[in-house]
């Protein structure tokens, strides 16, 4: 059957669109359909990724696919965490209103020196995936990937603070991993393998 993916985010839609491969659906991306972006006012991953599942499905009339994801790090209290993509929020990037990924991981590393050099670098990816039917229903799907934050950023695979995350038993940053190496292991691939499990089961 048809399924929207309710992202505006190139890097994730290659993701899911890759984890998405083996189960034939047709996958048809939110910005192909020109669906709007609505205001992620949530205050929680589940919260974002139910309002671009929801808006997704019911300005299509399809089901939505939706993902909410971000990096939290424990020495910040778990910043920035769902407002992982704000911190990228750049009035003028490239003479454009954008997103600036080097300027959003050197904050979070800005902050973790400031705490001192012995701060522990523990961090985590979260993943929530929400598929949300025209009827109303729904249903979500959480992942995780704990890792450690490095500098500077290494790598040029993958995409948003992926040159910065180290995943746990890896010396390589999610950047400098085969896109199929990342997929075995992330927090993308955690939520997904939940999902299969429960609408994929034969
Ligand atoms: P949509 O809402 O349109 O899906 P977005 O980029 O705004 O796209 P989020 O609000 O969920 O999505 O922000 C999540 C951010 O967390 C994302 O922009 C990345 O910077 C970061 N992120 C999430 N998953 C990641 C991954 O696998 N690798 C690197 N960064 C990731």
């Amino acid at each position: 059957g048809k399924l929207v993916i309710a992202t505006h985010n190139a890097g994730k839609l290659k993701e899911i669109a890759k984890l998405l491969e083996p189960h034939g659906l047709d996958c048809i991306s939110a910005g192909s359909l020109g669906l709007p972006e609505p205001p992620e006012t949530g205050t929680t991953f589940v919260e974002n990724a139910l309002i671009k599942a929801r808006a997704a499905a019911e300005a299509s009339g399809l089901p939505a696919l939706a993902d909410d994801s971000g990096l939290s790090v424990a020495a910040l209290d778990g910043r920035p965490g769902v407002y992982t993509a704000d911190w990228a929020e750049r009035q003028f990037f490239e003479g454009e209103p954008g997103r600036d990924w080097y300027m959003a991981m050197g904050k979070v590393e800005g902050l973790l020196q400031a705490k001192g050099p012995d701060t522990p670098r523990d961090c985590w990816f979260s993943c929530v995936l929400a598929i949300s039917w025209p009827d109303g229903e729904h249903v979500v799907y959480e992942g995780r990937a704990d890792g450690t934050l490095t500098w500077p950023p290494r790598g040029t695979m993958g995409f948003g603070y992926d040159p910065v995350f180290v995943p746990q038993g890896r010396q390589q940053t999610f950047a400098e991993l085969e896109p199929e190496e990342k997929h075995a292991i992330s927090h993308r691939a955690d939520a997904f393998a939940k999902l299969k499990a429960d609408q994929f089961a034969a």
